[in-house]
């Protein structure tokens, strides 16, 4: 059976790792059997999770993996017109690429309180002395990448300003409808969930939080997505 390897459950949400997150929910919103394996990022094969197994073929990248199912089990994308791929691909790099490293900045640099939590949610299983010094050596590794992609290198108020951007233009592309791209759910909601729950849904606590908390369109979404597809969480 096809395996999922990512981050250990926590928090009450799928995964802490929006691209797990986004793998998981692809596989449960087309019905693929697979299990899911806790795995850490120096496990795998690019040294980043998720990947999956399947049929003794190893495979990285939430990118690679999805264009995996469509071709080999599922493809959520089948019914969507050439303009409606267009726009999921456009959406999903918004959030994979842009709206991702402000929720990381989140967790690994903007206060010391929400890395205390972090912290104890990737590597609590750990035991004590490896645990201080994996997350030791791991965090400054994650901030330098966040400065190596730019966002590292504004201030605060400026990461959350445009953050809170994306946020607004996700809102105002989902408005009533009941997934992004109508009354079915698809690659693009599979992504958009992974990352907003993630958000939404954790507890750390920051200005994209509160933000994203004062769109109701967005909490619902992610209400109805989790209340549909993880009825055991
Ligand atoms: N492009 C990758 C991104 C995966 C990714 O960034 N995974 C993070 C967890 S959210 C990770 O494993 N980071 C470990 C590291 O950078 O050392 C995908 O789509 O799967």
């Amino acid at each position: 059976m096809l395996k999922l390897y990512q981050f250990e459950r926590t928090w009450g949400i799928p995964n802490l790792s929006p691209f797990c997150c986004k793998i998981e929910t692809y596989l449960r919103m087309a019905d693929i059997q697979h299990e899911t394996k806790s795995a850490f990022p120096f496990d795998a094969p690019k040294g980043k999770l998720p990947y999956i197994e399947d049929q003794r073929e190893a495979i990285a990248d939430s990118r690679f993996i999805i264009s995996y199912l469509k071709s080999t089990y599922e493809n959520l994308d089948k019914n969507l017109t050439e303009a409606e791929l267009a726009l999921s691909v456009a959406i999903q790099r918004l959030l994979d690429e842009h709206l991702f490293w402000v929720m990381l900045y989140s967790r690994w640099q903007y206060t010391d309180e929400n890395w205390q939590i972090n912290k104890k949610a990737i590597f609590g299983r750990l035991p004590p002395i490896i645990r201080h010094i994996v997350a030791s050596s791991w965090r400054p590794k994650i901030i330098r990448q966040i400065y190596g992609h730019g966002t590292g290198r504004h201030q605060a108020e400026e990461i959350f300003a445009l953050g809170n951007q994306d946020i607004e233009a996700l809102s105002a592309i989902l408005g009533n409808k009941r997934y992004f791209l109508g009354d079915r759910p698809t690659t693009l909601d599979a992504c958009a969930f992974g990352h907003l729950i993630n958000i939404i849904g954790c507890p750390i606590e920051s200005p994209i939080k509160e933000f994203s908390l004062s769109k109701k369109n967005l909490v619902d979404y992610v209400d109805n997505i989790k209340a549909e597809f993880y009825p055991d969480l």
